[in-house]
């Protein structure tokens, strides 16, 4: 009870009632014979955002509070799933408004389903963000999230004929009662033009850029409620507009028309999220979404920093800047400008303050995935930054020089310009040039971010490289969307797992061998397995049996997280029955979700190629009752409440060296899957913290995928040497799977048997033996509990609490609020 909210909600059910009814009728102008369920969830939406406004009020005058450094999040992406469930969570008034809402007549579920995804991420990056900022919150650590209000988030994904299909995400269409639009928080953005220089009064050399369009950003705020804390932060968003003043000059021109024009492209900033993968036409585009936000969030931080009464030389006093991978990585080229041409600083002391406010997460080794722009796209879209990021690199390559000693290929390979063929801006140069701190997600990743990809840096300055594993809030991971595995949790060990989960989880160890409690864990995972399987009849129409073991693997759509190693797998299964139908196997349910990239043809036919074997596996009575498998739908943060908690085995399958860190790993393990992975990304970590005998590992680790491509990898030869990896390879080709279609799958039988990047077929045997290892371990049940007891017990590293924590002391040092 130490909320105010809480107190409000316990003190006064009937008065929460009535303002339900009252924000249906002064809000939605509805009366309740009148109201669809729709304007009864924004109706509830209100309430419950109202008995968050005095946390947040106090919040946003706070930010005016000289002595308070506040962390700005800059991030192109927050995943931050449904608000309701999660404010009613954080603010201890789950019950009392559920409640409310019954005595209304209500179906309390239904109102929940009402809300729209806020589908402003593309996957585990902005899911991260969302995660970061409860924990932030919960901490009491002021912040502000800044990102990009779009106006289409990711797509939705439907399923036809096996294909996907992406249809637009119209998130905003009815409205979103949980932002408050500031229009007079906006800032005016320019860009394109040219730069011009000349000497001031005092004689000293200045830069004017002359833009050839400017647009403007309105703030659109939505409160971050923190755990029972009385806290808020905030999650400010951009959203671009035509600069009015632009349209007047047109059309006192007499051009209607370009003024129109103008405003539509400037409207188009804000517009998409785009997905990952994309090919080169929406590169211009995306570069200008990224300054857009950057410029905005950095010209709201510099009105903070004046508002405080403060002067921009202890700006890193203030504020530290977490530039989420290199999307926002234009901050340093953008915090110079504005220091330098708009702020009258000079280099040096422009430079100090840069450096030292801003640090640099990176989240991919994939070096397809490390962003570059072309010399040509920048120059006409950010002509200053371009020569603002020549003379940082000069800087730089001077300093460099010094240590080279002649080195002149050290020289190339450290410049922010990549001079190989057509000439690039490479990002993760410049948010790591410009930076004080630079941090990998997992402890292997960052061990690999300073052996391969960022080596050189590394040497030039270790102490700048950190590593600060990912976490996950227990709050929606384990508190909102598997509340019969909380209470039972809260039951056992009390309550304070939901703010200590290092501390407290461990305590359920002692619960492991206790019969009792075993069981009451099997019926709660039993029960959210039927949950599921509710769902994904209502979904596929698949009939899916919950005694069945649960194997899912959900995630975005990539070949190097391997979704097709599962396949192959399933295929080896479904022919070992099919060959021998007397087969004893473990019956097993094998469900799929994620999206493919548009753009990502091969993502994309793997999903068609998990669709093709479902339809022949659940139509083939030969294996009725012993294998099924689904493709889920739409995988999105609103769906995945149904999904980790009814996980028997969770599948982090990536190659060796490929996955950053993984947060599905431990959404899964925290809800009392098992995981069979790689040692990959965190699950090295996962491994090391729940014990070798509660996880099941295979595979090559990063160093022998490494070895293997090195020494020339041949798959070819492991196909014609491994009979059931041939089976399984020939059953695909023969068009079995494709209604005897033998080029449908060819592309990927092809990848397989040619390059084969991500070595499936080099941890085919390793991955099916694994498989097996888990059948006859799901076959004695009592112990199978025991060990999803273990793992959850041992997962209270992965609470992103404690990965706040780390950032505050290591990067950040700002201290959490009293
Ligand atoms: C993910 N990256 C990593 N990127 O793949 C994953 O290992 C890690 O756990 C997670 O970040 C959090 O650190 C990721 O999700 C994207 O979605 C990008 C969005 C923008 C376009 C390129 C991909």
């Amino acid at each position: 009870m130490d909320t105010n909210a809480e107190k409000i909600a316990s003190r006064n059910k009937p008065e929460l009632k009535q303002a339900i009814l009252d924000n249906l009728y002064y809000l939605r102008g509805k009366s309740t014979t009148l109201a669809t369920m729709h304007d009864w969830y924004i109706a509830v939406a209100y309430t419950v955002r109202n008995m968050m406004m005095k946390n947040w009020v106090k919040l946003l005058e706070r930010l005016y509070n000289k002595d308070l450094k506040i962390v700005g999040y800059l991030s192109a992406e927050f995943l931050m799933g449904p608000h309701l469930g999660n404010a009613m969570i954080n603010l201890g008034i789950f019950d009392d408004i559920k409640n409310a809402v019954e005595e209304l007549d209500l179906d309390f579920n239904q109102i929940l389903q009402q809300e729209e995804e806020p589908g402003l991420g593309n996957g585990g990056l902005g899911r991260l963000a969302a995660c970061y900022l409860d924990s932030l919150t919960t901490l009491k650590v002021p912040a502000i999230g800044y990102g990009i209000r779009y106006e289409f988030g990711i797509f939705d994904q439907q399923i036809r004929d096996g294909w996907q299909i992406e249809v637009t995400d119209k998130w905003l269409q009815r409205g979103n009662p949980w932002e408050i639009a500031r229009p007079e928080i906006c800032y005016n953005i320019k860009l394109g033009g040219y730069t011009e220089n000349y000497y001031d009064a005092e004689g000293k050399y200045k830069v004017n850029w002359v833009p050839y369009y400017e647009v403007k950003g309105i703030a659109y705020d939505t409160p971050v409620p923190g755990y029972k804390n009385a806290a808020a932060n905030l999650l400010r968003l951009w959203k671009s507009e035509a600069v009015e003043s632009f349209d007047f000059y047109e059309f006192n021109k007499g051009d209607y028309y370009e003024a129109v024009d103008e405003k539509i492209f400037s409207e188009t900033i804000s517009k998409i999220l785009y997905p990952n993968d994309e090919p080169e036409k929406g590169k211009r585009l995306r570069l200008a979404q990224q300054y857009f936000f950057v410029s905005c969030s950095l010209q709201d931080v510099l009105r903070l920093q004046r508002l405080r009464g403060l002067n921009i030389d202890g700006l890193s006093s203030s504020f530290n800047l977490q530039m989420n991978d290199t999307h926002p990585s234009i901050a340093v080229a953008e915090l110079m400008r504005l220091l330098i041409d708009e702020n009258n600083f000079d280099w040096d002391r422009a430079w100090n303050i840069t450096q030292s406010c801003l640090s640099y997460t990176n989240h991919t080794l994939l070096p397809e995935a490390l962003e570059k722009w072309t010399l040509s796209l920048f120059a006409s879209l950010l002509p200053r930054h371009l020569e603002i990021i020549y003379e940082i690199n000069n800087r730089f390559l001077n300093e460099v020089k010094i240590k080279a000693n002649g080195d002149n290929q050290l020289v190339r390979r450290l410049s922010i310009i990549d001079e190989d063929g057509e000439r690039y801006v490479r990002m993760a140069h410049l948010a790591c040039i410009g930076s004080h701190a630079v941090n990998g997600v997992s402890a292997l990743h960052t061990e690999l971010l300073k052996r391969d990809v960022m080596h050189d840096f590394y040497e030039l300055a270790p102490e700048k490289f950190l590593n600060v594993t990912n976490g996950v809030t227990p709050r929606r991971w384990i508190k909102l969307y598997n509340p019969k595995l909380a209470a039972l949790l809260t039951a056992n060990i009390g309550e304070r797992w939901n703010t200590s989960l290092e501390t407290e989880l461990i305590k359920l160890e002692k619960f492991a061998d206790n019969t009792g409690f075993r069981e009451k864990w099997k019926q709660i995972k039993h029960q959210n397995k039927i949950d599921l399987a509710h769902i994904i009849k209502q979904r596929t129409n698949i009939e899916v049996d919950p005694n069945s073991l649960f194997d899912i693997q959900v995630k975005r759509l990539h070949e190097y997280k391997r979704q097709h190693l599962n396949v192959l797998h399933i295929i080896h299964l479904y022919n070992r029955i099919k060959n021998n139908p007397s087969t004893d196997v473990v019956q097993r349910t094998f469900i799929f979700g994620g999206k493919a990239a548009p753009g990502y043809f091969m993502a994309k036919l793997i999903i068609k190629l998990i669709n093709s074997v479902a339809e022949v596996v659940n139509n083939d009575s030969d294996v009725a009752g012993k294998i099924k498998v689904v493709f889920f739908p739409d995988f999105n943060v609103k769906n995945s409440e149904y999904v980790y908690r009814a996980a028997d085995l969770s599948e982090q399958i990536s190659t060796a060296g490929k996955e950053a860190s993984g947060t599905g790993n431990m959404k899964f393990s925290m809800n009392g899957a098992l995981t069979i992975g790689t040692y990959d990304g965190a699950n090295v970590e996962i491994f090391e913290a729940v014990g070798a005998e509660n996880f099941f590992l295979f595979g090559l680790k990063a160093e022998e995928v490494y070895e293997t491509t090195r020494n020339g990898y041949r798959p070819y030869e492991i196909y014609s040497t491994n009979q059931e990896l041939k089976e399984v390879i020939d059953l695909i080709q023969s068009g079995v799977f494709s209604k005897g279609d033998t080029n449908l799958f060819k592309p990927i039988i092809d990848s397989l048997l040619g390059q084969d990047p991500y070595l499936v077929l080099k941890d085919f045997q390793s991955y099916t033996g694994c498989q097996q290892k888990v059948s006859d371990a799901y076959n004695d049940k009592d112990h199978w509990t025991k060990m999803s007891i273990l793992n959850v017990a041992r997962m209270g590293k992965f609470s992103s609490d404690r990965s706040i924590r780390e950032y505050c002391e290591k990067i950040w040092h700002v201290k959490p609020l009293e």
